[in-house]
């Protein structure tokens, strides 16, 4: 599938990771909002890294993470 111009890939540091079951919630929650293309996780650095098609979506994500208490800090690539 082809790459929307507007998407752009975002890791997100979420120091609450401590497990995969953590990361699974995490996909899970984030699966559902629209703008949402691509998600992986990785335990042991606590990031979440996802496409999304827009800064707004990323509010979005950046807020749903803090309604399930995994609160996020973008990285910088
Ligand atoms: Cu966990």
């Amino acid at each position: 599938m082809q790459r929307p111009e507007d998407t752009m890939q975002q890791t997100l540091k979420i120091n609450n990771i401590g497990c995969n079951g953590c990361v699974n919630t995490i996909k899970n929650e984030l699966a559902g909002l629209t703008g949402v293309t691509f998600i992986q996780g990785s335990v042991p650095e606590k990031t979440i890294t996802v496409d999304v098609d827009g800064p707004a979506t990323l509010q979005t994500i950046m807020g749903k993470l803090v309604e399930i208490e995994y609160p996020a800090e973008p990285v910088t690539a």
